[in-house]
């Protein structure tokens, strides 16, 4: 069986369609179209009852949030060396950079399309937008000063962590944060933007 990546354009999944395009694994994408709210379809909620992306479907059963997928394809395909998957220390340093993205930094994000998941109010979510440009510039702080090590996220490996920063770092803009006041990330985007799997992935969403 091939395993298959439920994604969504311009969305996190990006992180782990990246993963997976640099695994070597044989995997197929399918896109789910939020123009069309196909997240809420039955058929998308059978795939993840969530109604998020990414979802991947492997022999053993659905994986999903992004640094569950991110270890799983890391330890599945080690040659592609993802993750420092041999080091418990260094995994654990990686886990903890790609949970930092997934439970502060990509909600702090989604407070500026998505402020009903917390408030009713319309007053409530149009001060929730106001707030991003500064939250979103505290976290790319924190992760360039407290994380980046250079001139990837964890040294010397390109990796998943990467894979992952990238992907956030493609929402600043939308957010209204300059992403050039950050040297590490704007450098690491440089050379991802020049990588042919990237383009590759890029152009397929
Ligand atoms: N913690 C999850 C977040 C997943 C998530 O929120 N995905 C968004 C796209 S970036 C989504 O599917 N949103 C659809 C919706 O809210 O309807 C992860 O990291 O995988």
């Amino acid at each position: 069986m091939t395993m298959t990546l439920f994604y969504a354009a311009n969305s996190c999944s990006l992180a782990s369609h990246l993963a997976l395009a640099h695994s070597g694994a044989t995997y197929s994408a399918r896109k789910v179209d939020f123009t069309k709210s196909e997240q809420r379809t039955p058929e998308y909620l059978a795939v993840n009852p969530k109604g998020r992306v990414p979802a991947l479907v492997t022999e053993r059963g659905i994986i999903t949030e992004n640094p569950a997928i991110l270890a799983y394809v890391a330890q599945r395909f080690p040659a592609a060396k993802l993750l420092p998957v041999d080091d418990v220390y260094l995994f654990a340093q990686a886990q903890s950079f790609n949970s930092y993205l997934a439970s502060t930094v990509h909600v702090a994000h989604a407070h500026r399309y998505r402020g009903a998941r917390w408030s009713d109010d319309p007053a409530a979510h149009e001060s929730m937008r106001r707030k991003v440009p500064e939250t979103m510039t505290a976290c790319f702080q924190q992760i360039e000063s407290d994380y980046f090590q250079g001139p990837f996220v964890l040294g010397d490996q390109y990796s998943a962590c990467d894979m992952y920063v990238f992907t956030i770092s493609q929402w600043l803009e939308g957010d209204e944060v300059d992403v050039n006041q950050f040297a590490k990330v704007s450098a690491l985007r440089k050379w991802m933007f020049a990588n042919p799997v990237v383009q590759q992935v890029l152009q397929s969403q």
